[in-house]
């Protein structure tokens, strides 16, 4: 059982007693090491296999990335889509500032064949919990610790060159050319169980069109529904309803900087957005060129950026922004892509929020009752809003995940749960979950039901070579809580 994950520096308790992560003291797992320590040369590779950095600035070689990524990488439990990261996506998704070179990992084989690629990039840092105490109390804001950590993303092998054993000499490499870097820690996300989530959460997904969903079986047609009711019940105003919504422009950026350092002061674990240079980076490149087409937004656009600016006083009261990423559908005649929306990051300043000076609990939920109530009526309409510009722009579906605040608009937006990665058959409500989503239950936000049918499926948050307690809280907390303590959004 995991030969490769018993070796690397994670917490490894999985499967391992009712309690799979107990209470640990917070900080790095491995002794803390020297650049001069971590070896030079590159790890060994099969004969007729040769390491090459990828060049995301140079079109050929992103383009190579994204052909390997459209025909091997993540699919659906039943291979009805694939995600479908475009050069857009990628150009965006792994050259943000400071970004390294060599992080872009990949290799040839002779004739080119079948280059497994592992991709990542910088995360400047992320913000872990602070150290856990028996009655949870946490450290304000300033006292919580902050490092520099790697996100890794598109760990793709293709599919002719699977389960050779292949996934660990990418990572293993990976982790020395950041550690070449000085960086011990990274985060990432998967589909799949292995040691150890710190987290979990739950795809959501809300129709905007509903006709083509049902004809490629996204969205399953229930008995005594029809197309037409449907069409109805996912209806959107014709534009924007909130006084002051507008698209992000460069003249906002220290104003949605601002606002959103201080947003993410709620989560436990959040993505520190250091400089103004990154907002740009995240909310602003990417979002295409020329003009803004109504029906299908900038061409090539990516991240959809908003603000709402008070019509009075001019000033940014609250930031929304979506990203594109579409899936190829493989089993249709003549739908060849469905066009995703997903939720990204957000903020808004119509309850209090933590600031230096405070010592409320992060993450804790400390929203009084008026606040909770205040800003479910402000996410739900600032979502909304998002609905209402993604499918004017040709978006069939708009996607978010149980993280952040997700949760006080899922419901009512008419969001509903997807069937995620994980399971690949659905499971008869009642019967025992399989042993090895068990360990995962506890970390779970939300149960979910699909079609009568209770699914447990998680997309987990991992942090290498870092200790943590399990972010979301006690065993049974996902039943109830409404908030997530998760504020790190992966693409
Ligand atoms: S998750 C998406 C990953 N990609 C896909 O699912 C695409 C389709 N699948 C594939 O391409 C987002 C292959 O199945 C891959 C595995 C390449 C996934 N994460 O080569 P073998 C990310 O990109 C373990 C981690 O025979 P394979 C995040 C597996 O448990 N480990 O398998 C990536 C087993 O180890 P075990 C995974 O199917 C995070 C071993 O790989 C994994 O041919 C990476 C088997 O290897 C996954 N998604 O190739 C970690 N899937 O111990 C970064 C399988 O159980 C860690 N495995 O025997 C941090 C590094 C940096 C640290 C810096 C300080
Ligand atoms: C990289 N950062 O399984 C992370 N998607 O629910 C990598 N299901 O789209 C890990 N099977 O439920 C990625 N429709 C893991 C995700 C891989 C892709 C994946 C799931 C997430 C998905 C859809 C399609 C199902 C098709 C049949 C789904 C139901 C929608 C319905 C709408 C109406 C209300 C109920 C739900």
């Amino acid at each position: 059982e995991h030969k490769f994950w018993k070796t690397q520096p994670v917490i490894q308790t999985i499967g391992g007693g009712p309690s799979p992560v107990a209470a640990e003291v917070e900080g790095p797992i491995d002794p803390p090491r020297q650049i001069a320590d971590v070896r030079t040369d590159p790890l060994p590779l099969p004969a007729g296999y040769e390491w090459s950095t990828v060049d995301v600035s140079v079109p050929a070689q992103l383009a190579e990335c994204q052909t390997l990524l459209s025909e091997n990488y993540v699919e659906d439990p039943d291979a009805s889509f694939r995600l479908g990261y475009t050069v857009e996506f990628l150009r965006w998704a792994l050259a943000p500032p400071g970004y390294v070179r060599e992080w872009h990992v990949g290799w040839h084989t002779d004739g080119c064949e079948g280059a497994p690629r592992v991709s990542r990039r910088s995360k400047e840092s992320a913000t872990p919990p602070p150290p856990a105490t028996a009655n949870h109390h946490l450290a304000p804001p300033h006292a919580r610790s902050t490092f520099k950590a790697a996100e890794i993303n598109f760990l793709c092998a293709h599919k002719k060159l699977r389960n050779k054993r292949l996934a660990p000499v990418l990572i293993k490499e990976v982790t020395r050319r950041v550690n070449l870097t000085g960086i011990w820690q990274a985060v990432y996300t998967a589909g799949v169980v292995i040691p150890t989530p710190i987290s979990t959460c739950r795809y959501y997904h809300r129709n905007l069109n509903p006709a083509k969903l049902v004809d490629i079986g996204f969205t399953p047609i229930g008995r005594g529904e029809t197309i037409s009711r449907l069409v109805r019940k996912y209806a959107l105003p014709a534009s924007p309803l909130l006084p002051g919504f507008r698209e992000m422009t460069a003249a906002d950026v220290p104003a949605v900087g601002k606002l959103l350092r201080a947003y993410m002061g709620r989560y436990e674990m959040q993505q520190v957005f250091t400089t103004d240079d990154e907002v740009a980076h995240w909310f602003l490149s990417g979002t295409g060129e020329g003009e803004y087409v109504k029906g299908q937004g900038r061409k090539g656009q990516v991240v959809w950026s908003y603000v709402v600016e008070d019509p009075a006083t001019n000033r940014i009261t609250d930031f929304m922004s979506f990203y594109s990423l579409p899936s190829l559908i493989m089993k249709h005649p003549k739908h060849k892509s469905l066009n995703t929306a997903y939720a990204f990051y957000y903020a808004t300043d119509v309850i209090p929020l933590p600031s230096p000076a405070t010592t409320a609990a992060a993450g804790e939920n400390t929203d009084s009752a008026a606040d909770k109530e205040r800003l479910g009526r402000r996410l739900n309409a600032l979502v909304k809003d998002c609905l209402i510009v993604a499918k004017h722009a040709g978006f069939d579906v708009f996607n978010a995940l149980s993280l952040m605040d997700n949760n006080l608009f899922l419901h009512e937006q008419m969001f509903g749960p997807g069937d995620g990665y994980l399971v690949s058959s659905p499971r008869p409500r009642g019967r025992s979950v399989p042993p090895s989503l068990t360990a995962c239950l506890p970390y779970a936000n939300r149960v979910c039901r699909f079609g009568g049918i209770e699914l447990y499926v998680f997309v987990p948050n991992y942090l290498y070579n870092w200790k943590c307690a399990p972010i979301n809280g006690a065993r049974d907390d996902w039943k109830t809580k409404e908030t997530s303590k998760i504020g790190v959004v992966m693409l």
